[in-house]
């Protein structure tokens, strides 16, 4: 199907003054417009135009690096506009979620540990993950746009490293980014309800 950009679920500067309206902007108008328009070039003749957003990034992958690229932004970028809110971020988990964090990433100042340390060591661009793979979470980092799709599991929380997400507001500093993120901005309801989707 053809890729379309979504509507952004929040004000450009719902988020400050963690990420500002600016880096929204940028990021939002710009980057993830440029994947849904190159995606969609790149997916004309392809021979993967009727199938899921999911399945083209996971047939693309290793096959078609251009569309790969593009349609793996594209699914990555449509969930980490949720994966963020005002006021989110804490150690207030919702449902299975607080268990599910204690039994398989060690609490949550561990999993904020090695979340962060995650998207701190990823060199140059990239992501870091909570994905479930077998019924469990693992911590990920994937570079460029590669996702947890690619590696047999199920992305529930995702963190964009790439300079364009942070450089306007946090310059080089990309750990303080991290913490904001995980602080003040992850959307633990969205988190809860891609981790049930992913375990029922
Ligand atoms: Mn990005």
């Amino acid at each position: 199907m053809a890729f379309e950009l979504p509507d952004l679920p929040y004000a450009y500067d719902a988020l400050g003054p963690y990420m500002s309206a600016e880096t929204l902007e940028f990021h939002y108008d710009k980057h993830h417009m440029a994947y849904v328009t190159n995606g969609n070039n790149l997916l004309e003749g392809s021979g993967l135009e009727g199938k899921s957003l999911e399945d083209i990034v996971r047939e693309s992958h290793g096959n078609n690096a251009g569309l790969f690229n593009n349609a793996a932004q594209h699914y990555n970028h449509a969930h980490f506009w949720h994966w963020m809110k005002k006021d989110g971020g804490g150690n207030n988990l919702p449902g299975a979620l607080q268990s599910a964090i204690d039994s398989d990433l060690g609490g949550y100042d561990k999993f904020k540990a090695d979340f962060m340390a995650a998207g701190a060591t990823q060199f140059g661009s990239g992501w870091c993950w909570i994905a479930v793979k077998d019924g469990k979470l693992e911590i990920m980092k994937t570079p460029n746009g590669e996702n947890p799709l690619v590696h047999g599991a199920t992305p529930i929380l995702g963190c964009d490293v790439w300079e364009h997400s942070y450089y306007i507001d946090y310059r080089n500093a990309r750990p303080k980014y991290l913490e904001a993120f995980v602080d003040s901005m992850i959307n633990w309801d969205y988190v809860l309800e891609l981790y049930e989707g992913a375990t029922s």
